[in-house]
């Protein structure tokens, strides 16, 4: 089989894909980058990413980038993990809908929390239109405990880590249906794995 190689950063965005590797169960290598060094704008790491981010992950030949469209390509290239929704299921376009929903919206909005502008722009220019929308939509989507009913999915990957993040610095505010989602995704074994790996990563 392919090799597995995630170009990682603990913690960073590259934990989201080292999560959802967990979630999948194949075995994987790690090849550590330091952001504090800047070792991710090495000539050699540029090879890999040209934007000199982490995550990319290595598949074989293939090297992959972007964290939701990496957990997307996990899902799909190992179906028995159960992560997906494949072609053909009707669910497809929301699962779709979601893993494109995290990047696009829910990390722009919170990125914008963090970081304001000095000048809002106005809700039509902003892909997210404005938080409290954002965030009234994503409460009501988690509110059953996982995005795609019964299923767990790469896409409670992608906005579950987004949403303990954001809740981890408080730049979301702490509804009762973020506090339940996120502290369901705590439970699983694989969040618990990589979380405790990547502590002792970065504790090394
Ligand atoms: N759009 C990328 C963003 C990745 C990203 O910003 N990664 C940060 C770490 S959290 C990084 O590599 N920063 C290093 C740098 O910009 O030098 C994704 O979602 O994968």
């Amino acid at each position: 089989m392919a090799k597995l190689t995630l170009y990682h950063a603990a913690p960073s965005r590259s934990s989201i894909v080292r999560w959802m590797l967990e979630e999948v169960g194949e075995p994987y290598d790690i090849h550590l980058l330091s952001l504090t060094k800047g070792e991710t704008r090495s000539p050699g790491y540029l090879a890999v990413n040209p934007m000199g981010k982490v995550p990319a992950l290595g598949h074989g030949d293939v090297i992959i980038t972007e964290a939701a469209a990496i957990c997307t390509y996990l899902a799909d290239e190992f179906p028995r993990a159960g992560l997906n929704v494949p072609i053909g299921d009707p669910r497809r376009g929301i699962y779709l809908k979601w893993l494109f929903f995290g990047p696009s919206c829910l990390e722009p909005a919170v990125i914008d929390r963090a970081a304001p502008r000095k000048d809002e722009a106005r809700r039509e220019m902003l892909g997210y239109g404005d938080f409290d929308t954002l965030m009234n939509v994503l409460a009501k989507a988690v509110s059953a405990g996982r995005l795609m009913g019964e299923q767990f999915t790469a896409a409670d990957v992608v906005i579950g880590s987004g949403l303990r993040w954001a809740m981890m610095f408080k730049l979301i505010p702490e509804r009762p249906e973020f506090v339940s989602y996120v502290g369901r995704l705590e439970q699983r074994p694989a969040l618990q794995r990589a979380t405790a790996k990547d502590k002792e990563l970065a504790a090394a």
